[in-house]
């Protein structure tokens, strides 16, 4: 690429070629002055870096066992009162009923959050995860986010370390990387005052990774936040991951305004917002792996030009996805392995099959039950 004329770009353009880690001013001169063709080429250059021409992607499926939920976040359209109509609490028979049908989908992980109910003890959700993992131990439950592992915590009084690890012992394979939304405090308030905090979600995720764990992070952009407020965000994360190393993918994720309080007024994040953000995320977690433009938030044909723009990944096959349905997603609720594929590779991407902690899975082909990982060959139940 030929070096920009912006004096500052061609400075950030020289440091991300020598594989220098930008500054919170670089980041804020990327999103306020860099254009869109730039952007892509710097992210391009440390998304090839990092993971040459693959983009991964899973079978995967989504489980959320109650949407009801004791926190009012501005921007959720997925939770209920508890005395709503449209609440639900999944029975175990529902529970077990749907981790049968994603191992009968040849599912390697089910992801599993949801709301954090009024009356539900700690062991409620406990229970879900000792039920599945006793019937399906080869499906990989990446669990609760960090908000919830902070209710749990004053559910039980309990410190969330002795949680984690209880959990981890009962079949907990990661965490998921919902939740953090902007960690900076003059946004949080406004979208979600009372949830855990910015140094409460990186504390949880501190801890899971001092036991061995491995989990995901996300930004929730394109509502009330400025580019100050992702920028700190990015820096907040690499922080941690410079301490523990424990984060593998990133998850940009775009607001949806339907159906929400914040969204009265606020237009979805453009296509141009969508791939900015994800490049200048992927410039500056320059110790994060991954990072996943998830389609099922993005869009199935924004998700795939993102390629380009830093990502490497665009999740999985997800079936039962309901939290961005409930805020206007229009994208299909579900994906064929197929069609993951022939998308990939229009992008001029190698597709590659992963499971949640990026081994690679290699499945005869039509789909079966059997697959690999590494040379180990392993059965699904
Ligand atoms: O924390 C809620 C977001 C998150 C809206 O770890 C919304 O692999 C946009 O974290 N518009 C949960 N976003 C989902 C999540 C996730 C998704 C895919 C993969 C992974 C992973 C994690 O969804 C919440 C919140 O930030 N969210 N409502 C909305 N109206
Ligand atoms: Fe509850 Fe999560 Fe929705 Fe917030 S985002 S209201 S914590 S379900």
């Amino acid at each position: 690429m030929t070096t920009p004329a912006d004096p500052r770009l061609a400075q950030i353009h020289d440091k991300v070629l020598a594989g220098t880690r930008l500054s919170f001013d670089d980041g804020l001169h990327l999103d306020h002055h860099a254009d869109l063709f730039t952007l892509g080429e710097l992210a391009n250059i440390v998304r090839e870096r990092k993971n040459g021409s693959r983009t991964y992607y899973n079978v995967n499926t989504h489980l959320n066992p109650t949407n009801v939920c004791v926190y009012r976040c501005a921007f959720c359209s997925f939770r209920a009162d508890l005395k709503s109509p449209s609440g639900y609490v999944m029975t175990d028979e529902q529970i077990i009923g749907r981790a049968r049908e994603a191992t009968a989908k040849g599912c390697t992980e089910l992801h599993i959050v949801g709301g954090l109910h009024h009356q539900l003890p700690y062991e409620w959700y406990l229970g879900i995860i000792q039920n599945i993992h006793r019937e399906f131990p080869n499906l990989h439950l990446k669990a609760w986010t960090a908000v919830e592992w902070d209710w749990f915590e004053r559910l039980t009084k309990r410190p969330t370390k002795d949680l984690l690890t209880e959990m981890k012992a009962a079949g907990l394979g990661s965490l998921p990387g919902g939740g953090a939304e902007i960690f900076h405090p003059d946004v949080r308030s406004k979208i979600c005052d009372y949830k855990a905090d910015a140094d409460q979600w990186l504390r949880v995720h501190r801890e899971w990774h001092e036991l061995g764990g491995k989990s995901n992070a996300t930004m929730l952009y394109g509502h009330i936040e400025q580019p100050e407020h992702r920028i700190d965000h990015l820096v907040r994360l690499r922080e941690l991951q410079d301490v523990t190393g424990g984060f593998q993918t990133f998850i940009p994720l775009a607001f949806h305004p339907d159906n929400n309080p914040l969204g009265q007024g606020i237009p979805k994040p453009s296509g141009l917002m969508d791939l900015k953000v994800m490049a200048v995320s992927r410039l500056m977690l320059d110790n994060f792996p991954h990072i996943k433009a998830y389609w099922q938030m993005l869009g199935v044909k924004t998700a795939q030009v993102a390629q380009s723009y830093g990502a490497d990944d665009i999740d999985g096959t997800v079936v039962h996805e309901t939290i961005y349905h409930a805020a206007g997603s229009d994208s299909p609720q579900e994906m064929s392995v197929a069609d993951l594929r022939r998308l990939i590779e229009e992008a001029g991407r190698i597709p590659i099959e992963r499971d949640t902690l990026y081994h690679e899975i290699v499945r005869d082909q039509p789909q079966t039950t059997r697959w690999q990982t590494g040379r180990k060959l392993v059965t699904l139940n």
